[in-house]
């Protein structure tokens, strides 16, 4: 069978928010891409996941042209609600601490909305692909291989792009003994469910000792709640009612009184997971997204990390290709994750002061309850919380490195 070759400057492995955003950016930018995604669009575009932006997220999605529907749809939050049985609630009000406001605006919408602005411009999105294979990643002439609709194809490119999300191809190429990988599994899930009643007006996160539960939303007629559940657990297990009794059961009573219940539309069950991955480069090849690191959705970091990896590895692709610079290239590992690590360390910290875990001791259980009171009577740590949950900056090397390098 002849394989048939094509190039471009960058190849970019995976259709999801990572990739997709690179191959906007770098069109945006003047650079060609081509996106090797192996699902097809309707199955891209079917995923439910995320649902609440940085302000770091926002600003990105504006600058290059892509918040018109967010801007439209989605729904501007100075904060979200974090409460503790039988302590008091407490506001993360990031507009009070930081200036800065969040975005309820669901992973679909932006999917959807960069899925348009590729094809828009002409991009070259390749769906249902399958086989992909990276090669001579560090080399100065790397190239991927992979099948399509039986045919077998050679892309030469000068950068590979690894956005194909935590099973992906990508960061196996890496070899094992110059990766490094840092993971913490939970003994735990959350069961998700999407419903089309009206959501409470804040995000609501709550600890009880039956589990953790969130009430989240997607726009006034769609909401999304989720509970802690067993690993065990399955959503055959969870009718409708008995998800609604065990949510309502783990909230305030003010709170639950407020809740619409109603039919799920959808139902699943995510493991929960700590996850990095170093270097996020190697040769020509650069991860960004779950494709380098995983973290626990209780710190609503996922979707927003990608978009800082997209926005660290975009520029430095821009300097070099165009500008033969190469220091933000070189040193995209290095920055990416200093914020990688930030939010690792942020949703890990979430995720124990808001889960019940089975091994928990008297004393593990008496530093939880410590971890939020401190929170109810310290200004130091309200600030603190609200900063980092907002998101942290996009971090800049400091001149004199940058100079230096
Ligand atoms: P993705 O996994 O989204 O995309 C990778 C793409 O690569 C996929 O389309 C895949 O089909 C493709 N691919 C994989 N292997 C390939 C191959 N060999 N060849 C070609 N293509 C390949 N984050 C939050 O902030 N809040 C949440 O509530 C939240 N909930 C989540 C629930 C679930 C079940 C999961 C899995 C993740 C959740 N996340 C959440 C995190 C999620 O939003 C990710 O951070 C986000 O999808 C990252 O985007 P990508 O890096 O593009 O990876
Ligand atoms: C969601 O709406 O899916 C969501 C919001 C905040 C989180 C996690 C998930 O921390």
């Amino acid at each position: 069978m002849t394989q048939q070759s094509d190039r471009t400057q960058v190849a970019i492995i995976g259709g999801g928010p990572s990739g997709l955003l690179l191959s906007h950016i770098l069109s945006e930018n003047g650079i060609d891409s081509v996106v090797l995604e192996r699902q097809s669009k309707a199955y891209v575009l079917s995923r439910i996941r995320a649902g609440l932006l940085e302000a770091g997220t926002v600003q990105l999605l504006r600058d290059y042209g892509l918040a018109e529907r967010m801007d439209e749809n989605g729904k501007s939050k100075d904060g979200s609600w974090i409460t503790r049985q039988g302590l008091d609630s407490h506001f993360i009000d990031t507009h009070k601490w930081t200036g800065k406001r969040m975005m309820v605006y669901g992973q679909t919408e932006i999917t959807e909305d960069l899925y348009d602005a590729r094809e828009r411009a002409g991009g070259n999105i390749l769906n249902e692909v399958a086989d992909v294979a990276l090669h001579e990643v560090t080399s100065d002439k790397p190239h991927v291989t992979y099948t399509k609709d039986g045919q077998s194809y050679r892309l030469e490119c000068d950068y590979i792009a690894g956005c194909d999300g935590f099973h992906g191809v990508s960061r196996k190429t890496i070899p094992a003994d110059i990766l490094r990988c840092y993971e913490r599994a939970y003994p735990f899930g959350w069961l998700g469910i999407m419903a089309e009643v009206p959501p409470l007006p804040d995000l609501v996160y709550a600890y009880h000792e039956r589990g953790f539960a969130l009430a989240s939303q997607r726009n006034r007629l769609l909401s999304r709640y989720y509970i802690q559940c067993p690993l065990s657990d399955s959503v055959l297990d969870w009718s409708d009612d008995r998800f609604w009794e065990e949510l309502l059961a783990r909230f305030p009573a003010d709170v639950a009184a407020e809740i619409e219940t109603g039919p799920s539309i959808e139902k699943s069950i995510a493991p929960l997971r700590s996850f990095v991955a170093e270097p996020m480069q190697y040769g020509r090849l650069f991860l960004a997204g779950d494709a380098a690191h995983i973290v626990p959705p209780t710190g609503a970091k996922g979707l927003n990390l990608a978009a800082s990896d997209v926005h660290y590895l975009s520029r430095g692709l821009v300097e070099q290709i165009k500008s033969d610079r190469p220091t933000h290239l070189q040193r995209y590992s290095e920055l990416a994750l200093r914020r990688v690590w930030s939010s690792e360390n942020f949703s890990w910290r979430m995720t124990q002061m808001m889960h019940v875990f089975p091994d928990m001791n008297g004393f593990d259980s008496k530093i939880q309850h410590n971890s939020y009171e401190l929170l109810l009577q310290n200004e130091a740590h309200q600030r603190a919380l609200a900063e980092e949950y907002v998101g942290l900056p996009f971090e800049e090397l400091d001149a004199l490195t940058l100079t230096a390098a």
